[in-house]
């Protein structure tokens, strides 16, 4: 096929004709959306050779291959991020100009794929870019959630969480292919025979649930000859082809059926939500290591050497169960002993751990698993009777540690544990996160297999989280230092070279005015609030959640309303400051639903007093999400980084505020520990208390919040404030936050950070006053970010975990 994209003349005519083609309408006729979806076919069609080749040379270079099964991929917009990797942007563009079209206007027809909810899912996505971009292969495994994380709507101040239908007007970059679906069973029983003296286990479903995989091409960058278009598989459910379940209707069936590919975490509050959330796991793990060995086998024949070609990476526990799926396979399906099968397994499988928080660390009742996957159960409770025989050994005179150390336990099956007794591999997200994980939280684990820990600190991919979404650092940066940081973001070291420049620190200063005046320009027009751009712009962008305490920032900002009111002296120094805020709560967190409330409620007060609002304001954006994202990451001086020590595991946001030039206020907890390495106290503020001074007030009961009540007048007025009809008439709107942090024993440390905090936050007001000093600390913080592109986290675990290597095309 010609490439349409050799240049704007083919372009042009080939998109005009395809509209009229696919809509049977005149051009001029064609609305935005069809004009964006031809767009997308086009780019679509132009990537199927690349994506044809990739998996010709993964097959016949018998490459070892990664499968990422993950709950989540947070893959945000593609259009961009696809014609930029391609090289073929500048095409478009003066191809549509002569249409009249602005790119800009159809990239953001297109809805966000939004098959996550934060960090995690995410940071899939970055690694989906950087392994392809890696030349890697490597492919993602997840569910096609009919609908995305909620879209969220604020009304009267409170969250309200409207469907995200992202799939309504069709998504233009994935290919239904229904000829390679699976038949996942569930429920029923297991038949037991003898053949030829040998134990034969027979699943016998009571129903089967069909996986019908969509693929989402993933283009790599192509500089360096680099042609590879990775897949990321996300699997649907629907009514079996086989026969229908006899003990329910139809109708009950297929509702069931579509169930499991409808939402991404349903509620499991009740029985049937836990029951649905396993349904959901099993099926995406089931389809996945499907899909492994059946390529495995079209290439070699046999699983014998399964692991020396295949990584089935466990994202978080969630895809957990992949080891008895495969141990079920081996041994069910192809007749592999139990050592065998075991040997295979656990060479293959590895995985990453993203939090320490006690209610991630998912737990299945083995009444809702049993029956749910007999044969599946009957597999974990026999790798958990091997293993606890080897934990007798070890600890022969502790019964106690057995029990605790189990994979079933307590009428459970603790999915942590069962990965990490799967996997040659398990990683931490950060090193202050892994050194936590060896220590402390999987310390008796890392003491029985102290080679299957290590560290791989995450990252960001730059091509969307710079070249894409800072336009004008790009060019600077293109300018001053040549592109060599495209492809090895190290470079990007060149750049402090240039700090002294008045030329350099003029344009980083009219860098970051453009895109905090961009962002202020969709507040106003969105939520009419005003922003100046010559605020200091302080931005907290993440999940809501408790231990990430935007209610710290939200009482110093009280404070300072309070102080600013107050004392004059404090007033005329203080530099001008926005506080802008973006998260969802999960549904049902209450507290952290007060916490949007209390914002907002922050707001409208601050906002409409003329009295401080020239100095401050506050914003809580609705709805952000990975493509407001692109907009936020730039437009920041501050990046809020203000988690409890110990509890962030790394954080990705900031690195993105920081290679975007915002300065990190933060604790130091998960990779804020890394930034501050490599920046040093001059060019962050750090404050609060450390990780070990946590884990030591825990161990010793915690602390009591009231004598901070009563010494510190600042919070006691800012507390007070909470309950006395000062922000709402309702003073019992926030009684539950002021409880939060006083009766029931201040859990992540507000008020105890408080003080510190505060004087972090003087700090950098400050600071920012001068303004030359400021713009050196931001080129700082630009040039040593290198480390923190996800191309560097890739090549790590791609050269100490996945031992895979680039893939080689012909021409
Ligand atoms: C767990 C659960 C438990 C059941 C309810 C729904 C749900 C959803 C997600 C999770 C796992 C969350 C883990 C997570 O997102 N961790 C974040 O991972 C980021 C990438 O490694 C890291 O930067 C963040 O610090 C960490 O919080």
């Amino acid at each position: 096929m010609a490439n349409v994209f050799a240049n704007k003349k083919t372009f042009k005519e080939t998109f005009q004709t395809r509209v009229e083609q696919i809509y049977g309408i005149k051009f001029e006729e064609s609305t935005p959306h069809q004009r964006y979806f031809t767009l997308g076919t086009l780019v679509r069609e132009y990537i199927s050779s690349n994506w044809i080749e990739t998996n010709e040379a993964i097959v016949e270079g018998k490459h070892k291959q990664v499968y990422y099964f993950s709950m989540e991929f947070l893959m945000g917009r593609l259009l961009t991020n696809n014609i930029m990797n391609l090289g073929i942007r500048p095409v478009i563009e003066a191809g549509l100009k002569e249409l009249d079209i602005e790119l800009n206007e159809l990239e953001k027809i297109e809805a966000d794929a939004g098959l996550g909810n934060g960090g995690l899912g995410r940071l899939a996505a970055c690694f989906m870019d950087s392994i392809a971009s890696l030349g890697l292969p490597g492919h993602g495994n997840g569910l096609r959630y009919r609908y995305g994380f909620f879209e969220q709507k604020i009304i009267d101040g409170y969250q309200v969480e409207v469907p995200d239908k992202w799939l309504q007007r069709g998504y233009v970059w994935e290919v239904r292919k229904s000829n390679e679906s699976v038949e996942v069973p569930f429920y029923g029983y297991v038949k037991v025979e003898k053949i030829d003296g040998r134990e034969v286990y027979t699943h016998i479903p009571e129903e089967y649930v069909r996986a019908v995989p969509y693929d989402v091409p993933v283009v790599g960058d192509i500089s360096n000859g680099n042609k590879t278009v990775d897949t990321l598989r996300l699997w649907s459910s629907e009514p079996t082809e086989n026969e229908y379940p006899k003990n329910m209707s139809a109708v009950e069936y297929e509702k069931g059926v579509r169930n499991i590919s409808e939402f991404l975490y349903p509620d499991d509050s009740t029985e049937e939500g836990k029951i649905l959330r396993l349904k959901q796991q099993y099926f995406f793990v089931a389809a996945g290591v499907r899909w492994a060995v059946r390529q495995h086998k079209e290439t070699f024949g046999t699983l014998d050497n399964f692991m020396d070609k295949n990584v089935l990476h466990i994202n978080d526990t969630h895809p957990a169960l992949i080891v008895p799926e495969l141990m079920r396979i081996l041994i069910d399906e192809e007749g592999y002993d139990w050592d065998s099968a075991w040997a295979i397994t656990s060479k293959t499988c590895a995985y990453t751990n993203h939090t320490i928080l006690a209610e991630a660390l998912e737990k299945w009742p083995v009444r809702l698993f049993q029956p749910l996957l007999p044969r599946i159960y009957m597999i974990t409770e026999e790798i958990n009777r091997r293993y606890c025989l080897e934990l007798l050994n070890r600890y022969a005179d502790q019964p106690q540690k057995v029990a605790e150390l189990a994979i079933i336990g307590h009428n459970q099956v603790r999915m942590a544990h069962l990965a990490i007794v799967g996997s040659f591999s398990i990683n931490g997200v950060a090193q202050l996160h892994t050194d936590i994980l060896t220590q402390i939280e999987m310390k008796d684990f890392n003491e029985m297999y102290p080679e299957r820990f290590n560290n791989k600190t995450n990252g960001i991919t730059h091509r969307r989280w710079l070249l894409h979404c800072n336009p004008e650092l790009t060019a600077l940066l293109d300018k001053e230092i040549g592109t060599g940081y495209h492809t090895n973001t190290f470079e990007l070291a060149k750049f402090e070279e240039k700090i002294n420049d008045p030329k350099v620190q003029e344009a980083i200063a009219s860098m970051k005015h453009a895109r905090k005046q961009a962002l202020a320009e969709r507040i106003y027009r969105e939520q009419g609030v005003q922003l100046d751009p010559n605020s200091i712009f302080d931005i907290q962008v993440k999940r809501l959640h408790a231990y990430k305490r935007q209610l710290l920032n939200a009482m110093h900002i009280m404070y300072l309303y309070n102080r600013l009111k107050e004392d004059q002296e404090f007033k005329a120094n203080f530099h001008p400051q926005s506080f802008i805020f973006g998260a969802k709560a999960a549904s049902g967190y209450y507290f952290a639903k007060k916490v949007i409330k209390l914002i907002n409620s922050i707001a409208e007060k601050v906002n409409n007093d003329p009295d401080t609002n020239q100095l401050l304001k506050v914003v809580f954006v609705e709805n952000y999400n990975v493509t407001y994202a692109e907009l936020i990451m730039p437009a920041a001086d501050l990046s809020e980084q203000i988690s409890t020590a110990s509890k962030e595991a790394s954080g990705t946001g900031n690195m993105k505020f920081m290679m975007n030039g915002a300065m990190t206020i933060g604790t130091m907890d998960g990779a804020n520990v890394e930034i501050h390495e490599l920046v040093g106290d001059e060019n962050s503020f750090i404050f609060g208390l450390t990780a070990d001074e946590v884990n030591n007030y825990y161990q010793n009961g915690g602390y009591n919040p009231w004598d901070l009540y009563n010494s510190d007048a600042r919070i006691r007025r800012v507390l007070d404030q909470l309950v006395n009809g000062f922000l709402t008439p309702d003073t019992e709107e926030f009684r539950d936050i002021f409880n939060a942090v006083t009766h029931n024993g201040d859990e992540y440390f507000v008020l105890k950070d408080f003080d510190s905090y505060v004087r972090a936050q003087e700090k950098a007001n400050q600071a920012y006053k001068n303004r030359q000093h400021w713009i050196e600390m931001s080129i700082r913080n630009i040039s040593r970010s290198g480390k923190f592109s996800s191309d560097r986290t890739i090549q790590e675990y791609a050269d100490q975990i996945w031992h895979v290597e680039p893939l080689k095309f012909k021409k």
